[in-house]
């Protein structure tokens, strides 16, 4: 895929969910790099450089953009040659494609130790490190049943429905508004991360937090399947992060929303769920209770905290004296 047609496949969520969003972007890294003819390393520095800021700004939620993005940037700037940045760049972007895939892999080997034989499960929305753990514990041998959400207004719950119907899982079905009547049969939700800030907050699909808070008063177990690089270095500097809206054409289509001038249609996409509603915190270096989340930025990231402090990020190096 070109970098156009990346980017109008994620804004158009044809390609959805964080982890998947960060690995197409690091693919078009890839082929942007390689398809660049020039061998002036500031115009290759300063193309590189624009087409990740255009990637980033396509979905302003999901933290593993732009991770994934910066761990590709940070070994081209260090390149003093185009053929050397373009090798950085592809070797970068191969191992952190494949990093991510076991990463995926290791969380749901580890998520399904969290889950008995004979648990009810629920999820939201449709993430592949919730549904690896679930799958895992069902190929196991653990007889599990699941409530997975519809996820309005997208419908991502069909997905998951999906494949836990591929898998033979028995799976219930159900709008969102009928979460806190079937809480009381769960013993697990199971979701997965956009972003996971320093204090242990998770960002998720809009209504997770209602479901936590649910799940919170019935003293079920909340679990958080997510990838270290969804955690976010720079809320360490008490940057907040962007929740994105959508149009409100997804919520409701067409005339009716015209013939309504006093009504707003509101669509955010995604919410926080804080710390103390949270049990855990699957990574693929471990699980851990949500307060641990600043050393797996610390530790497990490999960013330059101090670097982070900056006022603009991403840097864009490179591109001095060119129009953006
Ligand atoms: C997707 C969503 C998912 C997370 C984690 O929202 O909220 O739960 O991205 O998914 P959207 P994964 O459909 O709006 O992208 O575990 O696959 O990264």
């Amino acid at each position: 895929m070109t970098l156009e047609e990346t980017v109008v496949a994620i804004r158009g969520m044809e390609v959805r969910g964080a982890g998947r969003i960060a690995r197409l972007a690091v693919e078009a890294l890839c082929s942007h790099a390689a398809a660049q003819e020039t061998y002036d390393l500031a115009s290759f520095r300063c193309a590189m450089e624009q087409a990740a800021r255009t990637l980033i700004a396509t979905r302003p939620t999901a933290v593993s953009l732009p991770n994934a993005v910066h761990v590709v940037m940070a070994a081209m700037r260090r390149a003093t040659t185009v053929p050397e940045a373009k090798t950085r760049i592809h070797d970068e972007g191969s191992a952190f494609l494949s990093a991510s895939r076991e990463a995926v892999k290791k969380i749901g080997e580890i998520g399904a130790r969290h889950i008995r034989d004979g648990d009810v499960l629920l999820t939201h929305c449709n993430s592949e490190a919730a549904l690896a753990c679930i799958i895992a514990a069902h190929r196991e041998g653990k007889r599990i049943e699941v409530y997975a959400t519809e996820v309005r207004p997208r419908g991502q719950g069909l997905l998951t429905i999906t494949a836990l119907n591929a898998e033979g899982i028995r799976t219930n079905y159900i709008v969102d508004s009928a979460v806190r009547f079937f809480m009381q049969k769960v013993d697990l939700v199971v979701v997965g991360a956009d972003a996971v800030a320093v204090n242990g907050a998770v960002v998720n699909k809009i209504g997770t937090s209602q479901i936590a808070l649910t799940a919170h008063e019935t003293r079920t177990s909340v679990m958080v399947a997510a990838e270290t690089y969804k955690f976010a270095p720079r809320t360490i500097f008490g940057e907040q992060i962007a929740i994105e809206e959508r149009d409100g054409e997804e919520v409701l289509a067409g005339e009716i929303s015209r013939t309504l001038p006093h009504v707003t249609v509101r669509n955010p996409s995604f919410d926080v769920t804080p710390a103390e509603y949270i049990d855990l915190i699957v990574t693929e270096v471990g699980a851990i209770p949500p307060q641990m989340a600043y050393l797996v930025i610390r530790d497990h990231l490999g960013w330059e905290i101090g670097a982070l402090s900056g006022k603009t990020w991403p840097p864009l190096v490179g591109c001095e004296g060119r129009s953006e």
